[in-house]
């Protein structure tokens, strides 16, 4: 079967939407960091939708740790599919916006000209939470991570996010390109400001005079960025080849619904998003507060009970009576006391449109995919919540029974004895504690509640917290989570 390429573009099947400019045409503004399934159905596309009116902000697309979609997107001429699905049907839609991809490992060169090319005005990452190499409670660049380490003895070999961003910038001001806006997409609470700090202590450690140019010439605007985007299978391959008559080998799967608030704080020249559905605002701070909370914070909740409940799916999940109440308690009596709205936002409405979204039977979204980097996760989602319930003398009953969900899986072994694959920065930490406590859940509760990179001083040292937590726990272990669940409700 042919391959999707420019070659081939002009032949797609009329049902499927495909770029209204000419991508030969397109000149790359934009550096992306972390091409990953999320920015290719979401900046990248909103980014499509405005290059008919302004060429000018195509994207060079960079890979850090693996260049495994790199060759594909290349062998496409970075064309690549985004298949949206939901009850409404499945929708197609070729996205032409990405005019480079390149691969750390071997194509630092040419990601330092772009950083040094005056074309280029704005950087975007999406790298995931566990990719700023930071300490998820405090929000602190960790200078022992091992990336950091490398990266301070090499600055010029940097392999770490903002690592890499300093040298770019280092790149930009030597080449006397001027001003330049990074803009963080990652779900973190006060992204741009977290990842400002980051840079700039980076830099302040390698070079002070590069930290004071950078201070005086790079701003980091905040987001929020919203749209379900589950990883990519071979189903979806090959229902994306049926479709256009052409194989992609890197197609993405989307549900229809995408949001996007950025606060408009830019250095330089900036693509008019705006004008393709973005959002504008000087304070993000409410919108990312309303979603990692209400969305992430459900999300991550459903993932973790939903997959010991034997869940695959979050549509599963979040179909079952009892997740679906307990999802349905914890946003309303919990998280929205915590939430200031966003001006003309009902909270209560966004919470009941979650449910919807989660519910969208065509898209496999896994529980264990959302389980992933709880230990990054769990801090914006769950534990600030936790923190504003505690400052308010209000219940956080519903949280704490997610972080003990959390704690069930994170020990590894599932409901049946089986082995569960934990995907987490600190897996083998969390693995030595279980081994450590020898099927005792107060033991096992109480090893992950000592996490203070994952749980802030405050929260591992809180008595009534953590015993909530570990009560959580041990029923869970004792009871599995349906009776854990059941009790739950009716108690609370
Ligand atoms: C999910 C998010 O994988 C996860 O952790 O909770 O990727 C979620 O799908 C997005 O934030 C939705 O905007």
């Amino acid at each position: 079967m042919t391959t999707l390429n420019l070659a081939t573009l002009a032949g797609l099947p009329a049902g499927v939407t495909r770029p209204d400019y000419d991508p030969t045409a397109v000149r790359v503004g934009i550096i992306h960091l972390g091409i990953g399934a999320f920015h290719r159905a979401h900046q990248a596309v909103f980014t499509d939708d405005l290059l008919r009116a302004d060429p000018r902000w195509g994207i060079c697309g960079v890979n850090l740790p693996s260049p495994l979609s790199i060759d594909a997107l290349n062998a496409q001429d970075g064309l690549y599919t985004v298949l949206q699905k939901s009850s409404d049907g499945v929708q197609p839609r070729v996205i032409g916006s990405l005019r480079e991809a390149l691969f750390l490992g071997t194509d630092r060169a040419r990601l330092m000209a772009r950083f040094a090319d005056p074309a280029v005005k704005v950087v975007t990452m999406t790298v995931t939470e566990k990719g700023y190499c930071h300490d998820p409670a405090t929000g602190k660049l960790n200078p022992a991570h091992p990336d950091i380490v490398h990266d301070r003895a090499q600055p010029a070999q940097a392999v770490s996010a903002p690592g890499l961003l300093v040298a770019g910038l280092a790149a930009r001001r030597a080449a006397g390109s001027g001003p330049i806006t990074v803009v963080c997409c990652d779900n973190l609470p006060h992204n741009g400001h977290l990842v400002e700090g980051m840079v700039g202590a980076f830099a302040q450690s390698v070079d002070p005079s590069l930290a004071d140019w950078i201070g005086r010439h790079v701003t980091f605007p905040c987001t929020m960025v919203d749209r379900i985007v589950p990883a990519t299978t071979p189903a979806d391959v090959a229902e994306v080849a049926r479709l256009l008559g052409v194989a992609d080998a890197v197609p993405v799967v989307a549900e229809p619904f995408r949001q996007w608030v950025i606060e408009d704080r830019f250095a330089a020249e900036r693509p008019a998003w705006e004008t393709v559905g973005a959002e504008f605002t000087n304070d993000v701070g409410m919108f990312e507060t309303m979603k990692l909370r209400l969305l992430n914070g459900s999300h991550s909740t459903l993932a973790y009970l939903g997959f010991l409940a034997g869940f695959e799916t979050i549509w599963q999940a979040s179909a079952d009576p009892e997740l679906a109440r307990l999802i349905e308690r914890q946003m309303a009596e919990e998280i929205i006391p915590t939430v200031v709205a966003p001006a003309g936002v009902d909270l209560h409405a966004y919470a009941r449109m979650l449910l919807v979204r989660f519910r969208n039977t065509a898209l496999p979204h896994r529980t264990q995919q959302i389980a992933m980097d709880g230990s990054q996760k769990l801090p914006q989602r769950l534990l600030n919540t936790v923190r504003d319930r505690l400052a308010a003398g209000g219940s956080y009953a519903h949280l704490a029974l997610a972080v003990a969900g959390w704690i069930r899986y994170a020990s590894g072994t599932d409901e049946a004895g089986k082995p569960i694959a934990v995907s987490d920065p600190m897996a083998p930490t969390f693995a030595a504690i279980a081994q450590r406590a020898g099927g005792d859940p107060a033991r096992l509760a109480a090893g992950f509640l000592d996490l203070t990179a994952v749980f802030g001083d405050d929260l591992s040292a809180h008595p009534a917290f953590r015993s909530a937590v570990t009560r959580n726990v041990e029923a869970l272990w004792r009871d599995g989570v349906r009776k854990t669940l059941a009790a739950h409700l009716a108690r609370a």
